[in-house]
């Protein structure tokens, strides 16, 4: 017997879907595909599923010469799936499951501290402050395994500029989301939040050092720190901050989550380095995540492979000492 709902109130569950859904959906797609086809099968799956509205957030985005050539991106699946963000607990998995209820709108970041006024951005007038660019980067986490990830943002030096910080400002600081009731490890995590992370100033301005909006040309899940974190490729993962609510300029070192945590084994600078093994493992070398089993070991790079275009910030500096 054919039922037939009559209520025409009724929302098709097309309508509905929660976007973590959809990405589990979409991603299914992708699955075992890799590069230039994954790209292809994903645009695919948009066009099969057109009443996703929520995931509908392409970005406008033009190339970048400052994307790392020769690389094979990450799966979305394994991007959206294998993710640290202790604001919805500490499982790789936690956060594709939780991070659906943070609402990314509306949103707007402070500046504060070292500069000449301080401002509030709308997240969606500091989307289109300049031309968002893709720009594929190795991302290594300290836990020793890494992945490759077609980011879409634009230089922070540009938003630096537009903060107009005194020169007296030496570091920045980021100041993540602090929001228990959308974010549920905030209360079951013993971190001190908020998230805080830093940079000095002129890591801040290197042109690698990304503010990012979005992955694989969408605006960002969620679970990868929606609506605007940072990126800075040649660091250990825990310096890219989330869900930044907060820019605060400042003339000493800000304090940092991790560091506060356990200084000898997160230090401020956290730059990749296989020369200098964290107290408890070894970093000369990273598993890579979703690579064919013959690739998955790689040796760890100097500066995450960066390093022709950043170790001459370092220059004198003991990366032992300074790690
Ligand atoms: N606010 C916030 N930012 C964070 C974290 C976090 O727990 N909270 N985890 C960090 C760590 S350890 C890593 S490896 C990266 C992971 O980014 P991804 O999940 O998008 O790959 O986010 C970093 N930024
Ligand atoms: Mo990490």
């Amino acid at each position: 017997m054919l039922i037939r709902k009559s209520d025409s109130n009724s929302i098709p569950s097309s309508e509905i879907t929660p976007r973590s859904t959809y990405l589990n959906r979409r991603t299914l797609l992708t699955a075992g595909a890799v590069g230039a086809a994954a790209l292809a099968a994903d645009r695919f799956g948009r066009v099969m599923h057109p009443h996703d509205v929520r995931a509908e957030t392409k970005l406008a985005t033009v190339s970048s010469p400052l994307s790392t050539k020769g690389l094979t991106p990450t799966s979305l699946y394994d991007i959206t799936h294998y993710n640290n963000f202790y604001e919805f607990g500490t499982g790789k998995d936690d956060p594709a499951k939780y991070a659906g209820s943070l609402k990314t709108r509306p949103w707007s970041v402070k500046v504060e501290g070292l500069v000449k006024s301080k401002k509030t951005y709308d997240i969606d007038s500091l989307m289109k402050l300049r031309p968002l660019e893709d720009r594929i980067y190795r991302f290594r986490c300290v836990e020793a395994w890494s992945m490759v990830i077609p980011w879409v943002g634009y230089s922070l030096s540009e938003f630096i500029k537009a903060c107009d910080p005194l020169p007296s400002a030496k570091y920045i600081q980021f100041i993540s989301l602090d929001n228990p009731s959308e974010e549920p490890g905030i209360n079951s995590v013993n971190l001190d939040w908020p998230y805080s992370e830093g940079l000095r100033m002129d890591e801040a301005m290197h042109p690698l050092t990304l503010l990012t909006f979005g992955l694989y040309g969408d605006a960002l899940p969620n679970q990868d720190g929606a609506p605007v974190r940072v990126v800075v490729p040649w660091k250990y993962g825990y310096k890219s901050a989330k869900s930044i609510v907060k820019v605060r300029f400042v003339d000493k070192q800000p304090h940092t989550t991790w560091n506060d945590m356990a200084s000898d084994e997160y230090g401020f600078y956290s730059n990749v380095n296989p020369n200098v093994d964290h107290p408890r493992w070894s970093q000369k070398t990273e598993r890579v995540i979703g690579a064919p089993i013959w690739k998955q070991r790689q040796p760890t790079l100097m500066f995450n492979g960066y390093a022709n275009q950043v170790a001459s910030l370092y220059t004198g500096m003991d990366l032992r000492k300074y790690h």
